[in-house]
């Protein structure tokens, strides 16, 4: 099916260049980018209107990232550079047209690089793509509907369907989709924290009987230590960077580990604080670890090794709060240090003076991202950040706890409210008493499960809820060739993206409001990154007159497949406040939904570790689990890549070229390497090679990439996504969670040949 179809971005010109790092984050550059990146799609007004709004209490929350914002004060802009191209890219007044659209097959719109298909603009109506055509066309909403249902009735077991959900959806539209896939009948629910935190989830889940984190904002200014470990705050969270900056003004130390050295962590100037731009910034790493890629729980048992040996652990804590501290304590002292260092990277003395940091921290903070949970050994090395919490006893008291740092800006709540595969009983029993709808039982297909259905033929309806699961999974090629194989493929979305291109047999564009726009259904609600649940109310004029909004069309989908018997889908659209009381009527911690989520700021959702402490785990104590070190050797000659983000792009839509931290200009296809390795290539900068991927018997080729040489430990590399996921095999997943290692790929690299491809 339309195999030509391109699933990987073309080729691009070779244009890269090379600079210095960055040494200081954010700062001027930041805010005077913000305006003209705003300005540049969106125009004086929407931007001004828009940035006047962000984040405040009864504006729109920040489509950027999870970063919650501070509980009783806001200052005019709490808004980063980052979260301006956010908003630019969705407030654009570009409109991709059905003209312009259906002016080119799908064919040639995938010749495109993804950055352009991004600027054509917003959708504007629905569209369809027939099994016959190579051209999307214009088609009604309801006629989009009635393919939908049709679709629907012909599954020949509800399991053939699948439906995706992107962060970015509000508690409200993701309630209602959890409720339309249950009512086809399927808990198949895959969904893009499969391949994001999805480990935290479960190496938090089973060590303290919560999978979130456990700290405020404002504990960042009561810490005394932050450890900032597998993640980018400079770019993917800079408002984050305020509360590192507050740790340090109030004495506490930040800790960076990390095997690249980013911006942010070493320096960062708040672009809100106009004065202190003239300066060189605040400092924020005290000190900076350049682990090796995957050495992080080597690295963790080592400074569990020197806090135990020091004995500064909190013992009433442990006596009363804690299941397995004997194992574990026997465990840590046999592991021996030989290991610890070579897997790691990192010098025994460099282990001791981070333990002892530890070990003199009364409150401490450990925060993570993709660095920690796209790992084989993701859910261990969390389940070690929670073990060295709990020694210390840092939970239920303020300025300590566990932090990990959520990437879209709901997908904690769309969790939440249902977004799950695996649903708990007393979640479905609660919906099936509520909405009269039977609930399917049997969990479902997460996102890596759900690619291995659809190549073997079990899929016919896929539906997606925003996002871009072509570039965003791993293995793209294969990815493709499973989609190609199923019927009919729908994308709710704003903007055009690989997945609209490679589709199913047919395929429907569904175009929605965005975050920023006037819906006229009232305010929707999201959680961040901290457990508060708050409004976020657009203020800016739709993109177009036929767009709905992402309720509408699900209500929409649902009353066309279902009609309103048991469940009234239509009268849930027309007012959100219906679909918070549902919510609050089959999940009591949203309590007073309505009341209190009008309240500024909204509310804390109850958490016990954090609260308490108490823990929701069999037997009311946190557990400390025991993990070996896997002893993961590599062939000779081979590396380990990991993929991450420049700065400018949000996960799959890019907005530019450059990586201006990194200092890479004008091009994505680099891969970042040490001079000694090279060196020991006989390579030079900017030369191009290609990368081939092992796992178990398979072998993944990509050509042309270019050499960054970069301050990265001999032996990893570092290459962008979604570039580089064609080379993440499929079957390369973290144990207990199902994701895909992007930050852990064993390949080879040559000298590419000059062979015309
Ligand atoms: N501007 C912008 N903001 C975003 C996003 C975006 O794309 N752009 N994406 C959003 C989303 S969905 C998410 S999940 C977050 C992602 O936020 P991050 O997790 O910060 O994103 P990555 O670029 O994947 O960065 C991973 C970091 O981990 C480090 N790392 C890689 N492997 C290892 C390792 O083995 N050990 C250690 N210690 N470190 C390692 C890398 O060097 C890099 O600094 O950001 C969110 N915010
Ligand atoms: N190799 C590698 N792969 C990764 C990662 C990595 O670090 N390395 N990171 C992973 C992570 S952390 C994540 S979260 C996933 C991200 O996976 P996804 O969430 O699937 O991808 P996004 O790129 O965020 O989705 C962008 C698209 O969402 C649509 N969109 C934007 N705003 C809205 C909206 O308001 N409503 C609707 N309905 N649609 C909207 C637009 O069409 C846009 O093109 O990627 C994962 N993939
Ligand atoms: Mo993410």
């Amino acid at each position: 099916m339309r195999r030509d179809v391109k699933a990987q971005p073309p080729n691009e010109e070779e244009r890269l260049k090379i600079r210095k790092p960055k040494q200081v984050a954010a700062g001027i550059t930041g805010v005077t980018k913000s305006f003209t990146i705003g300005m540049s799609e969106a125009g004086l007004i929407r931007t001004l209107k828009t940035m006047r709004s962000v984040n405040r209490f009864d504006g729109y929350d920040c489509p950027g990232c999870a970063w919650p914002d501070p509980d009783n004060h806001r200052s005019n802009f709490e808004f980063c550079e980052n979260g301006a191209k956010a908003f630019a890219t969705e407030a654009t007044k570009k409109r991709l047209t059905p003209t312009i659209l259906s002016s080119k097959s799908v064919q040639e719109w995938s010749n495109h690089s993804d950055m352009e298909l991004d600027k054509l603009g917003r959708f504007t109506n629905p569209m369809v793509l027939r099994s016959d055509s190579n051209h999307y066309e214009e088609i009604s909403w309801d006629g989009a509907f009635e393919m939908i249902s049709q679709c629907v009735n012909n599954l020949s077991d509800p399991n053939e369907a699948a439906l995706y959900t992107s962060g970015r959806a509000s508690n409200e539209s993701a309630f209602l989709w959890g409720t339309l896939a249950r009512q086809i009948g399927t808990n198949n629910l895959p969904d893009c924290s499969n391949m994001c935190h999805e480990s935290s989830g479960v190496g938090l889940t089973t060590s303290i009987g919560i999978g979130k984190g456990t700290v405020r904002l404002d504990c960042f200014d009561k810490a005394d230590l932050v450890i900032v470990i597998g993640q980018n705050p400079g770019t993917n969270h800079p408002r984050m960077l305020s509360a590192l900056a507050n740790t340090k003004r109030n004495g506490g130390s930040v800790i960076s580990i990390n095997p690249l050295l980013e911006s942010g962590l070493n320096r960062f100037k708040h672009p809100q604080e106009i004065i202190r731009l003239l300066g060189r910034g605040t400092p924020i790493a005290d000190a900076h670890f350049p682990v090796r890629i995957g050495g992080d729980q080597a690295l963790l048992q080592g400074v569990a090794k020197v806090v135990l040996e020091l004995g500064r652990i909190d013992h009433s804590f442990i006596e009363e709060h804690i299941d397995g501290f004997e194992d574990w304590q026997k465990h840590i002292s046999s592991v021996n240090w030989e290991d610890i260092v070579t897997q790691s990277g990192i010098l025994k003395e460099q282990i001791i003076e981070i333990g002892n940091a530890v070990s003199n921290a009364k409150n401490m903070i450990i925060c993570w991202a993709m660095g920690i949970t796209q790992h084989e050994n993701a859910v261990a090395t969390i389940q070690e950040i929670s073990n060295l919490l709990l020694v210390g006893g840092h939970f239920g008291r303020p300025g300590a706890g566990a932090c990990p740092v959520r990437g879209h800006s709901n997908v904690q709540g769309d969790r939440t409210v249902g977004i799950n595969h695996n649903p708990s009983s007393s979640f479905l029993d609660a919906c099936e008493r509520e909405t009269g709808i039977i609930m399917p039982r049997d969990s479902g297909f997460d996102s890596v499960e759900f690619i291995h259905a659809a190549r073997n033929d079990r899929v016919r309806l896929f539906m997606a809820l925003g996002g871009n699961l072509l570039s965003a999974m791993s293995d793209t090629e294969e990815v493709a060739n499973s989609i190609r194989n199923i019927d009919l493929t729908v994308q709710i979305s704003t903007k055009l993206n690989r997945s609209h291109l490679v589709t199913g047999k047919q395929a429907l564009i569904l175009p929605c409001l965005g975050r920023t726009e006037i819906d006229p259904s009232g305010f929707v609600t999201v959680e961040n990154s901290m457990g508060v649940v708050h409004s976020s109310k657009g203020n800016l004029e739709p993109g177009s007159k036929s767009l709905m909004s992402e309720a509408a069309i699900v209500s929409g989908i649902g009353s066309s497949c279902f009609g309103s018997n048991p469940f009234k889908w239509l009268e849930m659209s027309n007012d959100y406040d219906k679909i918070r009381d549902l919510i609050e009527s089959v999940l009591p911690i949203f309590s007073n939904y309505n009341k209190r989520v009008r309240e500024e700021g909204g509310f804390y959702l109850p958490n016990g570790p954090r609260d308490g402490p108490t823990w929701d785990t069999p037997k009311g104590k946190a557990i400390m689990h025991v993990n070996i070190i896997p002893n993961r050797v590599i062939k000779k000659n081979r590396f380990i890549l990991m993929t991450v983000r420049s700065h400018d792009q949000y996960n799959t839509t890019i907005y530019g070229m450059d990586d201006r931290y990194r200092g890479v200009y004008n091009s994505r296809r680099v891969v970042m390497m040490n001079q000694l390795d090279i060196d020991h290539l006989g390579l030079n900068a900017k030369d191009e090679v290609d990368i081939t991927s092992h796992f178990n018997e398979r072998e993944i080729v990509s050509n042309r990439w270019k050499v960054v040489p970069y301050d990265i430990p001999r032996g990893n590399l570092a290459a962008y996504f979604p570039e580089a996921n064609v080379l993440v095999p499929l079957e390369s997943v973290a144990k207990g969670s199902n994701t895909p290692t992007s930050k852990w790929i064993e390949v080879s690299v040559r000298p590419h040949i000059n062979d015309g491809n």
